[in-house]
Protein backbone atom coordinates (compact mmCIF):
# COMPACT_ATOMS: atom_id res chain seq x y z
CA UNK A 1 0.00 0.00 0.00
CA UNK A 2 1.30 3.75 -0.83
CA UNK A 3 0.62 5.82 2.09
CA UNK A 4 -1.41 9.08 1.23
CA UNK A 5 0.75 12.33 0.78
CA UNK A 6 -1.42 13.74 4.34
CA UNK A 7 -3.02 11.09 5.83
CA UNK A 8 -2.17 9.38 9.55
CA UNK A 9 -5.48 7.09 9.08
CA UNK A 10 -5.66 3.81 7.93
CA UNK A 11 -7.55 5.63 4.80
CA UNK A 12 -4.67 4.97 1.82
CA UNK A 13 -5.46 5.65 -1.65
CA UNK A 14 -3.10 2.79 -2.81
CA UNK A 15 -2.26 1.94 -6.22
CA UNK A 16 -2.58 -1.63 -7.34
CA UNK A 17 -2.28 -4.55 -9.92
CA UNK A 18 -4.19 -2.06 -11.99
CA UNK A 19 -2.34 1.17 -12.18
CA UNK A 20 1.82 1.70 -11.32
CA UNK A 21 2.77 1.94 -8.16
CA UNK A 22 2.33 5.43 -7.93
CA UNK A 23 -1.08 5.57 -8.44
CA UNK A 24 -0.50 6.96 -12.38
CA UNK A 25 -2.38 5.32 -15.12
CA UNK A 26 -0.26 3.39 -17.56
CA UNK A 27 -0.65 4.32 -21.15
CA UNK A 28 -3.15 1.88 -21.83
CA UNK A 29 -5.62 2.52 -18.74
CA UNK A 30 -5.40 6.27 -20.19
CA UNK A 31 -6.28 4.62 -24.35
CA UNK A 32 -9.29 2.92 -22.45
CA UNK A 33 -10.41 5.96 -20.74
CA UNK A 34 -10.28 8.24 -23.63
CA UNK A 35 -11.50 5.51 -26.07
CA UNK A 36 -14.47 4.14 -23.68
CA UNK A 37 -15.00 7.57 -21.26
CA UNK A 38 -14.55 5.62 -18.29
CA UNK A 39 -12.26 3.23 -16.54
CA UNK A 40 -12.47 0.82 -13.51
CA UNK A 41 -9.15 0.11 -11.45
CA UNK A 42 -9.63 -2.76 -9.51
CA UNK A 43 -7.88 -3.26 -6.09
CA UNK A 44 -7.14 0.69 -6.08
CA UNK A 45 -7.59 1.34 -2.40
CA UNK A 46 -8.56 -0.23 0.75
CA UNK A 47 -12.30 0.24 1.65
CA UNK A 48 -12.29 -1.11 5.15
CA UNK A 49 -11.55 2.21 6.92
CA UNK A 50 -13.46 4.32 4.82
CA UNK A 51 -16.73 2.41 4.55
CA UNK A 52 -16.22 1.75 8.58
CA UNK A 53 -16.38 5.84 8.49
CA UNK A 54 -19.24 6.14 5.98
CA UNK A 55 -21.43 3.79 8.42
CA UNK A 56 -20.41 5.61 11.24
CA UNK A 57 -21.56 8.75 9.97
CA UNK A 58 -24.76 7.58 8.33
CA UNK A 59 -25.54 6.01 11.73
CA UNK A 60 -24.70 9.44 14.03
CA UNK A 61 -26.03 11.56 12.50
CA UNK A 62 -28.48 13.93 14.40
CA UNK A 63 -32.66 14.43 12.74
CA UNK A 64 -33.29 17.28 14.84
CA UNK A 65 -34.29 20.23 12.51
CA UNK A 66 -33.47 17.89 9.60
CA UNK A 67 -35.93 18.96 6.90
CA UNK A 68 -37.64 15.40 6.40
CA UNK A 69 -40.11 15.64 3.71
CA UNK A 70 -38.31 17.10 1.70
CA UNK A 71 -37.19 14.62 -0.58
CA UNK A 72 -40.42 12.82 -0.32
CA UNK A 73 -41.97 12.16 -3.84
CA UNK A 74 -46.36 12.71 -5.10
CA UNK A 75 -46.70 10.30 -2.16
CA UNK A 76 -48.94 12.40 0.43
CA UNK A 77 -50.37 14.79 -1.98
CA UNK A 78 -53.80 13.30 -2.56
CA UNK A 79 -56.89 15.21 -2.20
CA UNK A 80 -59.05 15.23 1.09
CA UNK A 81 -62.38 15.71 0.34
CA UNK A 82 -63.09 16.24 4.05
CA UNK A 83 -60.91 19.23 4.45
CA UNK A 84 -61.97 23.12 4.55
CA UNK A 85 -60.91 25.61 1.31
CA UNK A 86 -58.81 27.31 4.20
CA UNK A 87 -57.45 23.59 5.39
CA UNK A 88 -56.43 23.29 2.25
CA UNK A 89 -54.69 26.35 1.84
CA UNK A 90 -52.47 26.02 5.32
CA UNK A 91 -51.46 22.67 3.62
CA UNK A 92 -50.06 24.17 0.65
CA UNK A 93 -48.46 27.00 2.80
CA UNK A 94 -46.94 24.58 4.69
CA UNK A 95 -45.47 22.01 1.94
CA UNK A 96 -44.08 25.77 0.21
CA UNK A 97 -42.73 26.30 3.44
CA UNK A 98 -40.88 22.68 3.89
CA UNK A 99 -40.28 22.48 0.43
CA UNK A 100 -38.12 25.98 0.63
CA UNK A 101 -35.94 24.68 4.05
CA UNK A 102 -35.64 21.51 2.26
CA UNK A 103 -34.03 23.35 -1.11
CA UNK A 104 -32.25 25.45 0.98
CA UNK A 105 -30.88 22.57 3.04
CA UNK A 106 -29.25 21.45 -0.64
CA UNK A 107 -28.09 24.12 -2.44
CA UNK A 108 -26.26 25.40 1.03
CA UNK A 109 -24.85 21.76 1.23
CA UNK A 110 -21.54 22.78 -1.08
CA UNK A 111 -19.38 23.29 1.58
CA UNK A 112 -21.75 21.06 4.25
CA UNK A 113 -21.72 17.40 5.40
CA UNK A 114 -25.46 16.80 4.93
CA UNK A 115 -27.76 14.43 4.83
CA UNK A 116 -30.48 13.77 2.33
CA UNK A 117 -32.95 10.36 2.67
CA UNK A 118 -34.56 8.11 0.12
CA UNK A 119 -38.24 8.85 -0.79
CA UNK A 120 -39.22 6.24 0.16
CA UNK A 121 -37.89 6.04 3.93
CA UNK A 122 -40.07 9.10 3.83
CA UNK A 123 -44.16 8.18 4.85
CA UNK A 124 -46.78 10.17 4.25
CA UNK A 125 -47.22 11.47 7.60
CA UNK A 126 -43.75 12.86 6.85
CA UNK A 127 -42.06 10.95 9.32
CA UNK A 128 -39.14 8.41 8.76
CA UNK A 129 -40.85 4.48 8.22
CA UNK A 130 -37.36 3.01 9.21
CA UNK A 131 -34.04 3.47 11.44
CA UNK A 132 -32.47 6.68 10.11
CA UNK A 133 -28.73 4.33 9.21
CA UNK A 134 -31.19 2.83 6.60
CA UNK A 135 -33.11 5.66 5.31
CA UNK A 136 -30.10 7.50 4.20
CA UNK A 137 -29.68 8.11 0.46
CA UNK A 138 -26.89 9.89 0.39
CA UNK A 139 -24.05 12.58 2.13
CA UNK A 140 -22.34 15.68 1.01
CA UNK A 141 -21.08 17.32 -0.40
CA UNK A 142 -18.18 18.46 1.18
CA UNK A 143 -16.98 15.52 2.87
CA UNK A 144 -13.49 16.01 1.86
CA UNK A 145 -13.60 19.75 3.27
CA UNK A 146 -14.81 18.19 7.12
CA UNK A 147 -14.24 14.69 7.56
CA UNK A 148 -10.57 13.71 8.25
CA UNK A 149 -10.83 10.11 6.70
CA UNK A 150 -12.31 11.63 3.32
CA UNK A 151 -9.94 14.47 3.89
CA UNK A 152 -7.29 12.25 3.56
CA UNK A 153 -8.31 9.99 1.18
CA UNK A 154 -9.37 12.79 -1.19
CA UNK A 155 -6.17 14.63 -1.38
CA UNK A 156 -3.96 11.53 -0.95
CA UNK A 157 -0.62 11.35 -3.45
CA UNK A 158 -1.67 8.57 -5.35
CA UNK A 159 -4.71 10.30 -6.14
CA UNK A 160 -2.61 13.17 -7.17
CA UNK A 161 -0.29 10.95 -8.97
CA UNK A 162 -3.53 9.28 -11.17
CA UNK A 163 -4.86 13.15 -11.50
CA UNK A 164 -1.56 14.40 -13.28
CA UNK A 165 -1.14 11.18 -15.47
CA UNK A 166 -4.28 11.77 -16.51
CA UNK A 167 -3.86 15.64 -17.56
CA UNK A 168 -7.06 16.47 -18.20
CA UNK A 169 -7.04 19.88 -15.28
CA UNK A 170 -4.00 21.75 -15.12
CA UNK A 171 -5.13 23.06 -11.96
CA UNK A 172 -7.82 20.45 -10.63
CA UNK A 173 -10.32 21.14 -8.07
CA UNK A 174 -12.23 18.89 -5.72
CA UNK A 175 -15.70 18.93 -5.01
CA UNK A 176 -19.37 17.61 -4.60
CA UNK A 177 -18.39 14.78 -2.52
CA UNK A 178 -20.63 12.33 -1.31
CA UNK A 179 -20.99 9.06 -0.06
CA UNK A 180 -23.88 7.22 -1.91
CA UNK A 181 -25.45 4.39 0.39
CA UNK A 182 -27.94 2.62 -2.27
CA UNK A 183 -29.61 0.92 0.94
CA UNK A 184 -30.87 -2.62 0.24
CA UNK A 185 -34.48 -2.64 -1.19
CA UNK A 186 -35.14 1.09 -1.63
CA UNK A 187 -32.08 2.43 -2.91
CA UNK A 188 -33.27 5.10 -5.34
CA UNK A 189 -32.18 4.59 -9.04
CA UNK A 190 -29.76 6.97 -10.13
CA UNK A 191 -31.05 7.20 -14.32
CA UNK A 192 -28.82 8.67 -17.16
CA UNK A 193 -26.99 11.64 -16.89
CA UNK A 194 -23.51 12.87 -17.55
CA UNK A 195 -21.76 14.59 -14.82
CA UNK A 196 -21.56 17.57 -17.02
CA UNK A 197 -24.53 18.87 -16.75
CA UNK A 198 -24.42 18.94 -12.63
CA UNK A 199 -20.88 20.70 -12.95
CA UNK A 200 -20.74 22.86 -15.92
CA UNK A 201 -18.11 24.67 -16.90
CA UNK A 202 -17.03 26.49 -19.78
CA UNK A 203 -15.60 24.63 -21.58
CA UNK A 204 -16.92 21.07 -19.93
CA UNK A 205 -14.15 20.00 -17.89
CA UNK A 206 -15.72 17.26 -15.07
CA UNK A 207 -14.06 13.95 -14.04
CA UNK A 208 -15.55 11.78 -11.83
CA UNK A 209 -13.84 9.64 -9.07
CA UNK A 210 -16.19 7.17 -7.86
CA UNK A 211 -15.30 4.52 -5.26
CA UNK A 212 -16.32 1.46 -4.37
CA UNK A 213 -16.68 0.93 -0.71
CA UNK A 214 -19.05 -2.43 -0.83
CA UNK A 215 -18.97 -4.55 -3.76
CA UNK A 216 -21.22 -3.37 -6.44
CA UNK A 217 -23.62 -5.81 -8.88
CA UNK A 218 -25.99 -6.06 -10.97
CA UNK A 219 -28.81 -6.57 -8.44
CA UNK A 220 -27.46 -3.47 -5.82
CA UNK A 221 -27.27 -1.08 -8.44
CA UNK A 222 -23.75 -1.40 -10.09
CA UNK A 223 -23.36 1.79 -13.09
CA UNK A 224 -24.04 1.18 -16.36
CA UNK A 225 -22.22 2.83 -18.79
CA UNK A 226 -22.77 4.16 -22.62
CA UNK A 227 -19.27 3.53 -24.00
CA UNK A 228 -18.07 5.43 -26.32
CA UNK A 229 -20.69 8.44 -25.67
CA UNK A 230 -18.43 10.98 -24.70
CA UNK A 231 -17.65 11.70 -27.98
CA UNK A 232 -19.13 11.87 -31.87
CA UNK A 233 -18.57 8.74 -33.60
CA UNK A 234 -15.20 8.68 -36.50
CA UNK A 235 -17.47 7.10 -39.22
CA UNK A 236 -18.39 10.01 -41.38
CA UNK A 237 -21.84 10.84 -38.89
CA UNK A 238 -19.81 12.32 -36.34
CA UNK A 239 -19.81 15.96 -34.93
CA UNK A 240 -18.14 16.94 -39.20
CA UNK A 241 -21.66 16.31 -40.24
CA UNK A 242 -23.54 18.70 -38.05
CA UNK A 243 -23.43 22.25 -37.42
CA UNK A 244 -20.90 23.26 -34.69
CA UNK A 245 -22.81 23.85 -31.53
CA UNK A 246 -23.39 27.01 -29.86
CA UNK A 247 -22.47 25.60 -26.18
CA UNK A 248 -18.88 24.95 -25.79
CA UNK A 249 -17.54 21.02 -26.37
CA UNK A 250 -14.54 20.13 -24.10
CA UNK A 251 -11.13 20.63 -25.27
CA UNK A 252 -8.25 18.48 -24.92
CA UNK A 253 -4.68 17.61 -26.94
CA UNK A 254 -5.43 17.64 -30.68
CA UNK A 255 -3.47 14.24 -30.77
CA UNK A 256 -6.01 12.34 -28.57
CA UNK A 257 -9.39 14.06 -30.69
CA UNK A 258 -7.40 13.18 -33.74
CA UNK A 259 -7.21 8.93 -32.42
CA UNK A 260 -10.63 8.92 -30.44
CA UNK A 261 -12.55 11.45 -32.16
CA UNK A 262 -13.99 15.15 -31.34
CA UNK A 263 -15.57 15.10 -27.49
CA UNK A 264 -19.08 15.71 -27.56
CA UNK A 265 -20.72 18.91 -25.14
CA UNK A 266 -23.52 18.52 -23.31
CA UNK A 267 -27.07 18.91 -24.14
CA UNK A 268 -28.14 20.62 -20.86
CA UNK A 269 -27.34 22.18 -17.30
CA UNK A 270 -28.26 21.90 -14.25
CA UNK A 271 -29.07 25.36 -12.56
CA UNK A 272 -30.63 27.34 -9.47
CA UNK A 273 -33.27 29.29 -10.61
CA UNK A 274 -33.11 33.10 -10.09
CA UNK A 275 -33.75 34.18 -7.02
CA UNK A 276 -36.78 36.06 -8.04
CA UNK A 277 -38.38 33.19 -9.47
CA UNK A 278 -41.54 32.12 -7.06
CA UNK A 279 -40.36 28.24 -7.06
CA UNK A 280 -36.80 28.54 -6.18
CA UNK A 281 -35.30 25.41 -6.62
CA UNK A 282 -33.07 24.24 -9.33
CA UNK A 283 -34.24 23.39 -12.97
CA UNK A 284 -32.13 22.35 -16.52
CA UNK A 285 -31.72 24.78 -19.30
CA UNK A 286 -31.13 23.78 -22.40
CA UNK A 287 -28.01 24.52 -24.38
CA UNK A 288 -28.03 22.15 -27.26
CA UNK A 289 -30.37 19.65 -28.25
CA UNK A 290 -28.30 17.11 -29.93
CA UNK A 291 -24.88 17.16 -28.41
CA UNK A 292 -25.60 14.38 -26.47
CA UNK A 293 -25.86 10.94 -27.53
CA UNK A 294 -29.26 9.28 -27.06
CA UNK A 295 -29.18 6.25 -24.11
CA UNK A 296 -29.78 3.52 -25.55
CA UNK A 297 -30.57 0.93 -22.47
CA UNK A 298 -29.47 -2.63 -24.52
CA UNK A 299 -26.34 -0.64 -25.63
CA UNK A 300 -25.27 -0.29 -22.19
CA UNK A 301 -22.53 -1.92 -20.15
CA UNK A 302 -23.10 -2.97 -16.66
CA UNK A 303 -19.89 -2.41 -14.89
CA UNK A 304 -20.04 -5.15 -11.85
CA UNK A 305 -16.73 -4.22 -9.63
CA UNK A 306 -15.39 -5.28 -6.09
CA UNK A 307 -14.70 -3.07 -2.77
CA UNK A 308 -12.00 -1.43 -3.40
CA UNK A 309 -11.99 -0.42 -7.03
CA UNK A 310 -11.97 2.90 -8.59
CA UNK A 311 -13.90 4.15 -11.23
CA UNK A 312 -13.01 7.23 -13.46
CA UNK A 313 -16.06 9.18 -15.67
CA UNK A 314 -15.19 11.55 -17.80
CA UNK A 315 -17.69 14.48 -17.81
CA UNK A 316 -19.69 14.16 -20.98
CA UNK A 317 -19.48 9.94 -20.84
CA UNK A 318 -23.41 9.08 -20.33
CA UNK A 319 -24.11 5.97 -17.11
CA UNK A 320 -26.82 5.48 -14.59
CA UNK A 321 -27.53 3.26 -11.75
CA UNK A 322 -31.13 0.99 -11.03
CA UNK A 323 -32.73 0.95 -8.01
CA UNK A 324 -31.14 -1.86 -5.08
CA UNK A 325 -33.81 -4.32 -5.07
CA UNK A 326 -31.31 -6.45 -2.95
CA UNK A 327 -30.72 -7.09 0.42
CA UNK A 328 -27.48 -5.91 0.58
CA UNK A 329 -26.69 -2.05 0.41
CA UNK A 330 -24.15 -0.76 -2.24
CA UNK A 331 -21.66 2.18 -0.63
CA UNK A 332 -19.54 4.34 -2.47
CA UNK A 333 -17.77 7.50 -2.27
CA UNK A 334 -17.24 9.75 -4.85
CA UNK A 335 -15.91 12.77 -5.59
CA UNK A 336 -15.75 15.49 -8.84
CA UNK A 337 -12.69 17.47 -10.24
CA UNK A 338 -13.28 20.27 -12.66
CA UNK A 339 -10.79 22.56 -13.59
CA UNK A 340 -9.76 25.51 -11.40
CA UNK A 341 -7.37 27.34 -14.41
CA UNK A 342 -9.65 30.42 -15.24
CA UNK A 343 -7.71 30.25 -18.19
CA UNK A 344 -8.89 27.28 -19.49
CA UNK A 345 -12.49 26.97 -17.95
CA UNK A 346 -14.64 28.79 -15.89
CA UNK A 347 -17.66 27.83 -13.43
CA UNK A 348 -20.30 30.52 -12.81
CA UNK A 349 -22.62 31.44 -10.81
CA UNK A 350 -25.39 29.31 -12.05
CA UNK A 351 -24.08 26.64 -11.18
CA UNK A 352 -26.92 24.72 -7.95
CA UNK A 353 -23.48 23.59 -6.77
CA UNK A 354 -21.42 26.97 -4.69
CA UNK A 355 -18.99 27.60 -1.91
CA UNK A 356 -20.12 30.32 0.42
CA UNK A 357 -19.09 33.99 0.02
CA UNK A 358 -15.85 35.29 2.01
CA UNK A 359 -15.65 38.46 3.68
CA UNK A 360 -14.93 40.21 0.80
CA UNK A 361 -18.46 39.07 -1.31
CA UNK A 362 -16.54 36.85 -3.04
CA UNK A 363 -17.03 32.97 -3.41
CA UNK A 364 -14.36 30.99 -1.72
CA UNK A 365 -12.72 28.80 -4.40
CA UNK A 366 -13.32 24.98 -4.78
CA UNK A 367 -10.30 23.49 -3.20
CA UNK A 368 -7.02 22.87 -5.13
CA UNK A 369 -6.14 18.69 -5.45
CA UNK A 370 -2.00 19.58 -5.46
CA UNK A 371 -2.82 22.02 -2.45
CA UNK A 372 -4.82 20.42 -0.31
CA UNK A 373 -6.53 22.37 2.78
CA UNK A 374 -5.77 21.92 6.40
CA UNK A 375 -7.03 18.55 7.55
CA UNK A 376 -9.92 19.21 9.76
CA UNK A 377 -10.17 18.75 13.51
CA UNK A 378 -10.58 15.09 14.57
CA UNK A 379 -11.80 15.78 18.02
CA UNK A 380 -15.10 14.51 18.34
CA UNK A 381 -14.62 11.19 16.07
O1 LIG B 1 -23.49 5.93 -7.53
C1 LIG B 1 -24.43 5.98 -8.31
O2 LIG B 1 -25.34 5.18 -8.28
C2 LIG B 1 -24.48 7.04 -9.37
C3 LIG B 1 -23.38 8.02 -9.25
C4 LIG B 1 -23.24 8.86 -10.45
O3 LIG B 1 -23.85 8.65 -11.45
C5 LIG B 1 -22.32 9.98 -10.43
O4 LIG B 1 -21.68 10.23 -9.40
O5 LIG B 1 -22.23 10.65 -11.46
Amino acid sequence: MTPTATTSHSTSASASASSSSSGALTPAQLAQFHREGYLVLPRFFDPTALLARAKDLVQSFSLEGHPLTTFSTGRGDEEDADLTVADKEEQQRQKEKKKHVGDRYFLESGDKVRFFLEEEAVGADGKLNRDKSRAVNKVGHALHLHDPYFHDFSFSSSLQNLARSLNVHADPRVLQSMIICKQSSIGGAVPHHNDSTFLYTDPPSAVGFWFALEDCTRTNGCLSFLKGSHRWPKDGTGADSVPKPSAPRPVEDEEITAEYGTPRGINARFVRREAAEEEGGTTFVTLEQNEEADWDEEGATLEECEAGSLVLINGSVLHQSKKNLSEKSRYIYTFHMIEGDPTRAHFDERNWLQMPRGADGKREPFSQLYHPPAPPARSGL
